[in-house]
C-alpha cells in the first residue's frame, strides 16, 4: 500500500519510522511518503494561511499550494495500480475512525492524507480533490486537537496493522476489541505468583489449567463482563434496540442469582405442571446451584430502568455458553421473561443476544426446550432453530439447533 501524507510539520510523522509500521516500510508492505506542503508555495516566505474571509479567530490554510501539493502527489504515484489516491483529511467533523473504516481503508492500494492546521482548510480544497478523487472526511474522536497529524499518525497504525505480515501472528487480530464489538478479556503472564511488595498478587487459577476449552470460556465471559461494564454501547445490538431497549441488559453477578433463581420458578412452573415432573433442573436447582451458573455461562439479567440508583425490576434473562468440549458449538438456556411481559418480543431479542455473544469458533446454536413446550418449540423454530427427532439431552426434552450465518 501506498501513503502520501502533505502536512507542514513533516516531523510530526517521524513516528512511522519506529516499530511495526516501521518494519512494514523497510519490508516493503509499506510505502511511505511525506510531503511538506510549504514545498508548493510560490512566496518567498512560503506562505500558507491568511486571515478568514468574513472575520473571525485564527487563520485559514489557502486553497492554491494544496493544489499543487495534490497535483504533485497524484503524478508522483501515478504507477500505484490505482489511478488516484484515495484522499482523507482529518476533521473533528469527520466519520469517526473505527476499526470498520480501518478495515475498509486497508483493501485501498493508495491512501494520502492532509494535514490542516490553523482553523482548518480552505472549503474549496475539498470541491477541488472530489474533483480528482474520492474523499473521506476522518475524524478520530469528540474532542479537538491542533491539527490533522495525530489523526494520521492513528489511521495509519490502524490501517497499517491490519496488512497481511505486518502484525507477527495474524491470529491475534481476531479476538482484539472492535474486531467483534467485545473488549478484550485481561491478559496475564509469568510470574503466575507475584510478590508485590507485601502483596501476594496471583493469576485466575483456570489460566493455568490447561483446560483450553475451560479458558477460552473464561475468557470470553471476561470480554462480555468487560464490554457490559465498561462499554454497554458495544453490546449486540439486539440489547439496545426493540422490547430490550428501555430496560437494563447487564452481565448477570451473584448478586442477582436468588431473583434470578425466582423468576427461573414462575417461568418453569408452567412446564412442570404440563409434562407432570418438578424436578426439572429449572424447578429443582438450589440458589448455590443456580449461582455456580451465574459464573459458568454467560449471563444476561435483564430489568426495568433503575430509578434513584436502586436497580429495577429482574424481568428477564438467558445464558450461553461454548459447549464444553466442542467450541463450535454454542448452547443457549434459561431463557426467560416474567410472565406479564411474555409475548412482546422479549423472548427473541434475548435470543439473539445470546447467539450474538458467542465466539468466533462458534458454528452451530443449540437450544433444548421441554417435549411439552410446543409454544417454545413453535419460537425456537421460527428463529431458524430446526428440531431433532427424538429425545433431547435431558429426559423429556428436545434438541433444537441453527448454523450460524457468517454475514
Ligand atoms: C484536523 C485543524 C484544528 C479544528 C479549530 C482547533 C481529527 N478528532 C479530531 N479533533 N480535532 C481534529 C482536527 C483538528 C484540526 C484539523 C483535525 C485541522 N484543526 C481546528 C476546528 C476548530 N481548530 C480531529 N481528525
Amino acid at each position: 500500500m501506498r501513503l502520501d501524507v502533505v502536512t507542514i510539520f513533516p516531523d510530526y510523522l517521524a513516528p512511522l519510522d519506529l516499530s511495526l509500521i516501521g518494519k512494514a516500510r523497510r519490508d516493503g508492505i509499506l510505502d511511505v511518503h511525506v510531503h511538506d506542503l510549504r514545498t508548493f508555495t510560490d512566496d518567498r516566505h512560503r506562505t500558507v494561511d491568511d486571515s478568514p474571509l468574513g472575520g473571525g479567530a485564527g487563520m485559514v490554510m489557502k486553497p492554491e499550494p494544496w493544489a499543487r501539493a495534490l497535483e504533485h502527489v497524484v503524478d508522483a504515484g501515478a504507477s500505484q495500480g490505482a489511478p488516484v489516491p484515495h484522499l482523507i483529511v482529518p476533521g473533528p467533523g469527520g466519520v469517526p475512525l473505527t476499526q470498520a473504516l480501518a478495515h475498509e481503508l486497508a483493501q485501498e492500494p493508495w491512501l494520502a492524507f492532509a494535514c490542516g492546521r490553523y482553523e482548518g482548510i480552505d472549503e474549496r480544497v475539498y470541491e477541488h480533490a472530489g474533483e480528482r478523487m474520492p474523499v473521506t472526511i476522518v475524524s478520530l474522536g469528540d474532542y479537538v486537537l491542533n491539527g490533522g497529524e495525530v489523526a494520521v499518525l492513528a489511521i495509519v497504525e490502524a490501517v497499517g496493522r491490519l496488512l497481511p505480515g505486518v502484525v507477527g501472528n495474524a491470529e491475534s487480530l481476531v479476538e482484539e476489541s472492535h474486531e467483534d464489538g467485545l473488549l478484550e478479556y485481561p491478559v496475564y503472564t509469568r510470574p503466575a505468583v507475584w510478590a508485590d511488595g507485601d502483596v501476594v498478587r496471583e493469576v485466575p487459577p483456570v489460566l493455568l489449567s490447561g483446560n483450553h476449552g475451560a479458558i477460552a470460556a473464561w475468557r470470553h465471559e471476561q470480554r462480555l463482563e468487560r464490554t457490559a461494564a465498561r462499554r454497554p454501547d458495544l453490546l449486540p445490538t439486539s440489547a439496545t434496540t426493540g422490547a430490550l431497549a428501555d430496560l437494563d441488559v447487564r452481565v448477570a453477578t451473584a448478586a442477582d442469582a436468588a431473583e434470578l433463581r425466582v423468576l427461573q420458578l414462575a417461568c418453569w412452573v408452567p412446564e412442570g405442571r404440563a409434562s407432570g415432573s418438578w424436578t426439572i433442573p429449572p424447578l429443582d436447582e438450589t440458589l448455590e446451584e443456580v449461582t455456580a451458573g451465574i459464573g459458568a455461562w454467560a449471563t444476561y439479567a435483564v430489568r426495568t430502568a433503575s430509578e434513584s440508583g436502586v436497580p429495577g425490576r429482574l424481568v428477564a434473562s438467558v445464558r450461553g455458553r461454548v459447549r464444553p468440549g466442542d467450541p463450535s458449538v454454542w448452547e443457549t438456556g434459561r431463557l426467560m421473561v416474567v410472565p406479564d411481559l411474555q409475548g412482546r418480543g422479549l423472548g427473541r431479542e434475548l435470543l439473539a443476544l445470546a447467539e450474538a455473544a458467542a465466539p468466533a469458533s462458534v458454528t452451530t446454536f443449540w437450544i433444548n426446550t421441554g417435549v411439552v413446550s410446543t409454544a417454545n418449540q413453535r419460537r425456537y423454530r421460527r428463529a431458524g432453530y430446526r428440531q431433532l427427532p427424538g429425545e433431547g439431552s435431558f429426559p423429556g426434552t428436545v434438541d433444537l439447533l441453527k448454523r450460524r450465518r457468517t454475514s
